[in-house]
């Protein structure tokens, strides 16, 4: 028997900026791309609990967010603050948080800048697992001045769904015997890995909640899902891995800009370009790497069509200077008939940097 945890940082980005800001405190407030007056581009990184309450959430067209925002003005209430994203200070809270997790669990795996499975069996049982996991969330409050929602079950999956159970400020746990009727009643869409499509086509066939989806068998759902069909098997019947991948390293260091017109204008594009590369660089440097392989640029035109050209240096490479030079080259075919025949412009362009080296 396992006792696994997983933790998930409340509205991260947005948290540690109202943190940061106490002016704002309470007050509705997003973390994504510039709205420019309802004309912006891109989209919501996050949103705290006040602005969600207004129906704004990651992944949502920034102007969808503006508007909302104007709705609730004429309503009376606060308007949102919009902020531009600062991702070098939430890697930078992220590491601390993940080092006080290491302080409590001898095995983290880190899953993403705000969220970590880890193994509590040592605690002996779920009560004393749960003690130790308030112990970690009174900390990160103390010393992060931030909440987070944490999850104890008996593999990943049953931890992961018990953080997304009580968010702010959780703290469920799920033990093994009560992980299948845990599942049971909740929508299916709880289940990591069925999104939005899958949630409609299981609509179409009746199944809404875990307990449906059982009715199927094994061979059924390999069937409708394939090979995932076989772990949603199990997943729905509360079973899952228990084996974390502690030597978590990040794949790539990246980031995208769309520009607030679509542009062919080369000096303007090549400043961002630059500009980019040494944010991306910057950030190498604060993950604690130093060297880089490979260079990613992507390009989106105004109709959307998005294309990545990668190249793979022969030695890894560590100056910002590299990092520039291989960055134009792989976007000039972007502005000429190589790569960009019709001439469309251009609204989003972003630099990675991957097969990172200490
Ligand atoms: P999440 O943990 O998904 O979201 P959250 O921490 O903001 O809110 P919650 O309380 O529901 O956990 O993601 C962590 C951070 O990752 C989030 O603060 C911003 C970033 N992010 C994006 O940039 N784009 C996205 O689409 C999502 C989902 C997250
Ligand atoms: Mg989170």
């Amino acid at each position: 028997m396992r006792i696994i945890g997983h933790l998930d940082m409340d509205a991260f980005f947005a948290a540690i900026e109202e943190r940061d800001h106490p002016q704002w405190r309470g007050l509705p407030l997003v973390v994504g791309a510039d709205p420019a007056g309802g004309t912006g581009r891109g989209v919501a990184a996050t949103a705290n609990y006040p602005a969600r309450r207004y129906g704004i959430h990651s992944a949502m067209p920034i102007t969808r967010a503006w508007r909302l925002s104007e709705a609730a003005k004429r309503r009376g209430q606060p308007g949102v603050i919009f902020l531009p994203p600062n991702f070098s200070r939430y890697e930078e809270v992220s590491r601390r948080i993940m080092e006080i997790i290491k302080k409590y669990s001898p095995l983290v795996e880190e899953a993403s800048i705000d969220e970590a499975y880890f193994d509590l069996t040592y605690a002996g049982d779920f009560a004393r697992a749960a003690a130790i996991c308030a112990q970690i969330k009174g900390e990160i409050r103390v010393r992060e001045n931030l909440t987070a929602s944490v999850g104890l079950g008996p593999n990943k999956l049953m931890a992961k769904i018990a953080s997304d159970f009580k968010k702010p400020d959780g703290l469920t746990v799920i033990p093994p015997e009560e992980a299948e009727s845990f599942l049971a009643p909740l929508p299916v869409r709880k289940i990591p890995g069925i999104g939005p499509k899958t949630e409609n086509f299981l609509a179409q066939r009746g199944v809404k909640t875990v307990q449906d989806l059982k009715r199927f068998t094994r061979e059924e759902l390999q069937e409708m899902f394939g090979k995932w069909g076989l772990d949603l098997y199990e997943k729905v019947r509360g079973r899952g891995s228990a084996v974390l991948a502690t030597a978590y390293e990040p794949k790539s260091v990246g980031e995208q800009e769309t520009f607030g017109r679509d542009t062919l204008d080369l000096p303007f594009i090549f400043e961002r370009l630059w500009a980019m590369c040494r944010r991306v660089h910057q950030r190498l440097l604060a993950e604690t790497f130093s060297t880089y392989r490979t260079v990613v640029v992507t390009v989106r035109f105004a109709d959307f069509e998005t294309r990545s050209r990668a190249h793979t240096l022969p030695e890894p490479a560590a100056s910002l200077r590299t990092l520039r030079f291989e960055a134009m080259k792989l976007f000039m075919p972007f502005l000429d008939v190589r790569e960009n025949p019709k001439n469309k412009l251009i609204r989003l362009i972003g630099v990675r940097v991957e097969k990172l080296g200490k």
